[in-house]
């Protein structure tokens, strides 16, 4: 049996349309998963919906429709946006099915057998386009004088009655974790972060709210709807067959990785593993927090109303130029900035240029001067052997970095070897041997195609549709396209299709 490899987006509430950030998280996800699927795990890769709570009850309520049809017409788009994005999920949740709220009332009642859950009052700030609670000392002045939330979303004084989660019992146990899995928060700076938090004492924490009623209700006490990131976080469960432990998904627990923004680190390395570890269950691997995107150097938000739709963008640049840009443009982890002139620029430099020159310039030669076959090689020149040593170890050096998730610099590992490969034709001139030597002209080519098809196999994840086509065109089989297939080697004088562009340059329109 392969080893298994679970991993998550968040799952997106529904009270807004899908935004470049989603888009974000998702490829980030999409393309770890189809790295490991090639590289021979066994990959159940998660994302969906989170649709209960206030905010998306709110939304629901000022579109004037009934929330599950309004959380039904939403997630139908998220779900479109994957499809359109190219995420390769092998299941979509969404927190309003039966099966998920079956595994939140499971788990409420493991939690409160456990004696982990009581019932009190919660008298306290809240901020519900957080959906979090706010301790008085954490909160900061508005413009006019209002309280705010840290990240400055309003907040309001609540006052009812709730469920209680003994999250301050909890603060040994995840300071234990965090020592004895010290990578279980990336990147360091977060993790310190968290660290921190925790050190400083936790509070019980509300897990229960009685005054809406989209929500899972609390078994046994059904004017108590659950806590929205109680009920969201246990999605990562559900759709492994939780409560079912038998389930042959349930193979996939514990998670490999929680993929997250930075802003709701606090829920998946504090209050998850807290859950789990009261309800007996092993917690996640990894949490790993990225961080977030500005559009033309501006926060996306409601009130500029720049939230980005990334389709137009698909439609425009294509899907592949978008998860690239999104991967290359900055370091995972690190906050980045969206701008149309950076895409292009990356799309016209990188891909075009670098990419889209180097399997143009060899493979229209090949098709006019070598028959259109694979050529074959004589003896290698030093020139050779470096360009093949390079790419013979590529497929290392990718791999280390995407095991930290440092997806730029696994593409800048690639583009060496492109950069490269376009200085050895340049160097060769294939075109000047044609007229005085054959073989070598037929070497030099073959180490070429050799290491086109080197980088074709491994930004497959990255760009899964242009790699088809490029990996088609030098010859590659639909069925041999798995990492450990780069051992085997093209076949002398077979056929090639007729090449074809990868990435045209983009022009703006004048
Ligand atoms: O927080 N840049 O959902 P959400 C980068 N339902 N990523 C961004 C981003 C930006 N500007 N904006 C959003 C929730 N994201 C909860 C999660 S999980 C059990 C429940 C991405 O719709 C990023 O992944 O507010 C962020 O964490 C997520 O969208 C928040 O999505």
């Amino acid at each position: 049996m392969s080893k298994t490899f679970y991993l998550t987006t968040p799952i997106f509430y529904v009270n807004g349309a899908p935004h470049l950030g989603h888009a974000y998280t998702s490829v980030a996800a999409d393309v770890l998963a189809r790295f490991k699927r090639l590289d021979g795990f066994d990959v159940f890769f998660l994302t969906g919906t989170d649709e209960h709570g206030q905010k998306v009850e709110a939304a629901a309520r000022a579109a004037g429709v009934e929330p599950q049809a309004f959380t039904d017409r939403v997630a139908a788009d998220f779900a479109d946006m994957a499809r359109r994005m190219k995420i390769s999920n092998d299941d979509f949740i969404r927190t309003t099915e039966a099966r998920h709220k079956r595994a939140c009332q499971a788990i409420w009642q493991k939690l409160m057998a456990a004696g982990a859950i009581y019932l009190g009052e919660y008298a306290g700030w809240y901020a519900v386009r957080d959906e979090a609670f706010y301790d008085e000392d954490e909160l900061i002045a508005g413009k006019d004088g209002a309280k705010l939330a840290p990240t400055g979303a309003p907040v309001e004084w609540v006052v009812e009655p709730s469920y209680f989660f003994k999250l301050s019992a909890y603060q040994d146990k995840l300071l234990a974790l965090y020592e004895e899995h010290p990578g279980f928060i990336a990147p360091a700076a977060k993790r310190n972060e968290v660290l921190a938090f925790v050190k400083s004492g936790l509070r019980d924490l509300s897990v229960s709210r009685t005054s809406f009623s989209w929500g899972i209700p609390v078994p046994g006490d059904p004017e108590h709807v659950m806590y929205v990131w109680l009920d969201a976080l246990v999605n990562y469960l559900t759709a492994v067959g939780y409560p079912d432990e038998g389930d042959e998904k349930f193979r996939f627990w514990p998670a490999d990785l929680h993929l997250v923004g930075k802003e709701i680190v606090r829920f998946h390395a504090v209050y998850w593993p807290a859950f789990l570890i009261a309800a007996g269950l092993p917690v996640p691997k990894k949490v790993f927090s990225h961080g977030w995107w500005t559009v033309e150097g501006e926060k996306m938000s409601k009130s500029l109303g720049n939230f980005i739709d990334p389709r137009p963008l698909v439609d425009e640049f294509g899907v592949d130029a978008l998860r690239f840009f999104l991967l290359r443009e900055v370091p995972f982890g690190g906050d980045g900035d969206f701008s149309r002139k950076a895409l292009i620029s990356r799309l016209n430099v990188e891909l075009a240029n670098d990419l889209g020159n180097l399997a143009q310039r060899t493979l229209s030669f090949i098709a006019k001067n070598a028959d259109g076959v694979v050529p074959a090689r004589g003896r290698l020149h030093e020139a050779d052997l470096a360009l093949l040593g390079m790419a013979g170890g590529l497929a290392e050096k990718v791999r280390e970095a995407m095991e930290r998730l440092a997806f730029n610099e696994a593409l800048e590992e690639i583009w060496k070897v492109i950069r490269a490969a376009n200085g050895y034709i340049d160097h060769q001139a294939p075109w000047a041997l044609r007229k005085t030597d054959i073989e070598r002209m037929n070497t030099v080519l073959r180490v070429l195609v050799e290491t086109i098809r080197t980088i074709g196999f491994l930004l497959q994840p990255f760009m899964p549709g242009a790699m088809e086509n490029l990996l088609t065109q030098v010859g590659v089989p639909a069925a041999a396209r798995h990492f450990s297939d780069l051992e085997t080697t093209l076949v002398d004088g077979a056929g090639l299709p007729a090449p074809s562009g990868v990435f045209p340059r983009y022009v703006e329109a004048a």
